[in-house]
C-alpha cells in the first residue's frame, strides 16, 4: 500500500490522511484528480487526517447501475486504527455526465453514514430531500435515512463520473484547508 502525507496549507500541524477502501461490487476506474494516490496492487489509496488512517468506503448499488433505475450511495470514513466512524463528515458530491454537471452538493453526516438515493424523474432541477442544516451548510440524512436526490441524475445510460471532496471531518463547521477530492467513474448500464 503506497502511501502519501500532505501538509495541509496555513495549518502545520495538520497533516491530511487518508485511506480510501473500496468495497464496490463493480469495478471502478480511478482517476486521483487532486491529493490522492492508487495504492500498489489494490484499491487502498491512503493519505493522512492528523495522526488517523481514515478509510473511505463507498458502496453502490445496483450492480451494475441501471438507467432510470433508483440508485443507492453508501459513504463512510471510518478511522482504520478503531474501526469507527470518523463523524461530522462533510462532503461535497458532484456527478458530471459528458462533462455537465447533472449534481452538486454538500452533504453533512453527524454519525458518519451516509446515504443518498437517486431516483430517476424529470424534474429539473433536481430535488433534495433533507434536513438543511445552517452550521455545515450542508444537507444532512436523519438517522438512517438517505438523503433522497430526485431528478434527471442517471436516467441515461452512459459514464458518469462522481466525486466526493471530504471538506470537513470531526465538526460541523470546522473545514479542511485543503479538500481531499476522490473521482470514481461509473458506467451506467441502458
Ligand atoms: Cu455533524
Amino acid at each position: 500500500m503506497k502511501s502519501f502525507t500532505k501538509a495541509a496549507e496555513g495549518l502545520n500541524f495538520l497533516k491530511i490522511s487518508c485511506l480510501v477502501v473500496l468495497t464496490l461490487n463493480l469495478s471502478l476506474d480511478f482517476i486521483w484528480a487532486s491529493a490522492a494516490e492508487m495504492g500498489d496492487g489494490h484499491n487502498m489509496p491512503t493519505a493522512t487526517l492528523d495522526n488517523r488512517q481514515a478509510a473511505l468506503m463507498f458502496n453502490i448499488g445496483p450492480s451494475p447501475v441501471i438507467a432510470e433505475k433508483n440508485v443507492d450511495f453508501d459513504i463512510k470514513l471510518m478511522d482504520n486504527k478503531t474501526g469507527n466512524n470518523i463523524s461530522h463528515v462533510t462532503l461535497l458530491v458532484t456527478i458530471t455526465k459528458a462533462g455537465q454537471r447533472v449534481f452538486t452538493e454538500s452533504l453533512h453526516t453527524h454519525d458518519g453514514n451516509l446515504k443518498i438515493q437517486f431516483v430517476p424523474t424529470a424534474a429539473n432541477p433536481y430535488k433534495v430531500n433533507a434536513n438543511y442544516d445552517g452550521l455545515s451548510a450542508s444537507y444532512v440524512s436523519d438517522f438512517g435515512n438517505p438523503i433522497k436526490v430526485s431528478g434527471p441524475i442517471f436516467v441515461m445510460r452512459g459514464n458518469y463520473t462522481v466525486s466526493f471532496e471530504i471538506t470537513g471531518v470531526d465538526f460541523d463547521n470546522v473545514f479542511l484547508p485543503t479538500p481531499i477530492k476522490f473521482d470514481f467513474s461509473i458506467p451506467v448500464a441502458g
